[in-house]
């Protein structure tokens, strides 16, 4: 009988539902039974096989199981999605007491802080940085510095030579000659970076070390200017109560010329082990820009007046942190440089 045959039909697609484990099964299962060429649509063609008084009771039947077969299938089609969405919240949930991972963050060098240090320094006495490149024509190394050809420094136990006329710079002054032939006073300058000679590493040599040279140039600049910054400089560093000095010294770039020392801070003078004795430690060269150098650049030294200094970045960091051997700074063993 074609009513059992419809009960059969909506007992078999329950069951069939009931194994579905996801969204594809069930529609597998709608087209199967309810689909253009599904179990229900076919029985449904053989009703003209029926009697006319049977059909409608038949066709309302089939209607009935095919409504109550398309809520089941969307009611399961509900059940999965949520059963999914649980799932995967579950699975995402952030366990918000965990502890969290140490991360294990670096440390500056110390010749960075001293660097930036300095750097601001002059900045806010009104300079700005200047730079250059590290493989330089020896004009700019040597000749326009007024060094002449036989001057020891040309030798080349000292410098880096890569052919006749380009080298590794030995000093950063190259910048500032740049910096003075593109532009006109007043210029107030600081060159940090990497400058080469050939020396064998040591607790106070190395092949490659950090400078940072400064070119004050305009009208009237005078040896008390240089004193004043340079005196700032070493108290802003190295603490208000700092004692400096100015030595008479030679250099052929400057004239006159003097090295700054400042206050052995641990004998306070007397002499130690610290400063070998001496009382005061070396810290910096400067003088007044020779006038040679001034008129290589195009500044006529009968208008313009200078001064210029350069200061060891690595030496200033090891007073700073009392480091006794350079080569701490090259190795990066971080128990050295966790410290900073
Ligand atoms: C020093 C000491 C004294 C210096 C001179 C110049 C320039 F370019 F103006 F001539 N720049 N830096 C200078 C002067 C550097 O280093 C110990």
């Amino acid at each position: 009988m074609m009513k059992d045959q419809i009960e059969q039909i909506r007992l078999a697609a329950v069951d069939a539902l009931k194994n579905a484990t996801n969204l594809s099964d069930l529609e597998n299962i709608r087209v199967s039974f309810l689909g253009k060429k599904g179990q229900l649509t076919s029985l449904l063609k053989q009703m003209g096989s029926l009697s006319a008084d049977l059909r409608p009771a038949m066709g309302q039947l089939a209607n009935d199981v095919r409504a109550y077969l398309e809520g089941e299938i969307s009611k399961a089609a509900t059940a999965l999605q949520s059963a999914e969405l649980n799932h995967r919240l579950s699975r995402e949930t952030i366990d918000v007491t965990m502890p969290g991972e140490d991360v294990c963050i670096g440390h500056k060098h110390p010749m960075s802080i001293v660097l930036d240090e300095t750097k601001q320094i002059f900045l806010g006495m009104g300079f700005s940085v200047a730079d250059g490149p590290e493989v330089e024509y020896d004009y700019y190394n040597f000749e326009a510095l007024n060094i002449p050809k036989d001057h020891p420094a040309r030798d080349t136990q000292d410098t880096f030579y890569i052919s006749e006329n380009v080298l590794l710079r030995t000093q950063t002054s190259s910048c500032q000659i740049r910096y003075m032939e593109n532009h006109k006073p007043p210029i107030r300058i600081i060159a940090p970076g990497r400058v080469y000679r050939s020396d064998a590493l040591d607790a106070t040599h190395s092949p490659m070390f950090h400078q940072i040279e400064g070119l004050v140039v305009d009208e009237g600049i005078s040896m008390a200017d240089l004193k004043g910054t340079l005196e700032v400089f070493a108290k802003r560093l190295y603490g208000e109560d700092v004692v400096c000095r100015f030595r008479p010294h030679h250099f052929p770039f400057t004239e006159p010329s003097a090295e700054m020392d400042i206050q052995c801070f641990n004998c306070h003078g007397k002499g130690c082990r610290l400063c070998k004795n001496e009382g005061w430690i070396e810290l910096l060269g400067a003088g007044m820009v020779h006038p040679r150098v001034l008129e290589t650049c195009n500044i006529d030294p009968n208008k313009y007046s200078g001064y210029a200094f350069g200061i060891g970045l690595e030496r200033i960091t090891m007073r700073r942190y009392q480091i006794g051997d350079l080569r701490m700074f090259f190795e990066n063993d971080t128990r050295f440089l966790g410290q900073f």
